[in-house]
């Protein structure tokens, strides 16, 4: 879609002036004033590339007021603005699924001005919804819990030479401390 217009459409569901599930490129585009459950303007199950587009005055009750990214996408050169949602990331929510995708991509954007009434990320919500199945994977330094000093103990090791993850570190697999985290199978 190149230079077009999508402006003032409502769904019931997701996706209320796009919704993607194939390969879409919007070029020098506007979503604007448009209502869904989640995604008020873009949901975006597919393969999306924006590039110069606005998305802007889009409402969703749910998640993702002006997108709701759930598989591959980038954004760049665009911008998110005046956009609200219900639920999470009034501009932008990011869910789990599109960790899967392994690629979202926000080049050049700005994102701004946008409203999660009721819950987080008013600009940019990450990974929305959904249980960590493996928790014990995301206890970095196998204390058996999980929280903001995983995160840190991981940045430290990547960024200032901190000391390395517990075994099986490098292997992949369960750390050895007894405790109640656990991998769903
Ligand atoms: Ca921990």
């Amino acid at each position: 879609m190149n230079a077009c217009t999508v402006s003032d459409n409502t769904a019931i569901g997701g996706g209320g002036g796009i919704y993607n599930r194939g390969t879409l490129t919007l070029e020098r585009s506007t979503v604007c004033q448009n209502s869904a459950s989640e995604g008020g303007g873009i949901f975006n199950a597919g393969q999306l590339t924006v590039t110069e587009s606005t998305v802007a005055q889009n409402d969703a009750s749910g998640d993702g007021g002006g997108v709701l990214i759930e598989s591959w996408c980038d954004l760049a050169n665009s911008t998110v603005s005046g956009n609200t949602a219900g639920g999470n990331g009034g501009g932008v929510s990011v869910s789990e699924k599109a960790l899967a995708a392994a690629r979202t991509e926000f080049i050049h954007c700005t994102v701004t001005d946008n409203t999660a009434s009721t819950r987080q990320g008013a600009g940019i919500f990450m990974f929305q919804g959904g249980t960590l199945r493996c928790r014990a994977a995301a206890d970095a330094n196998d204390d058996e819990e999980v929280n903001i000093a995983d995160a840190l103990w991981t940045m430290e090791f990547l960024f200032r030479g901190g000391p390395s993850p517990p075994p099986p570190f490098p292997l992949p697999g369960l750390g050895t401390t007894p405790g109640p985290l656990f991998c769903e199978r």
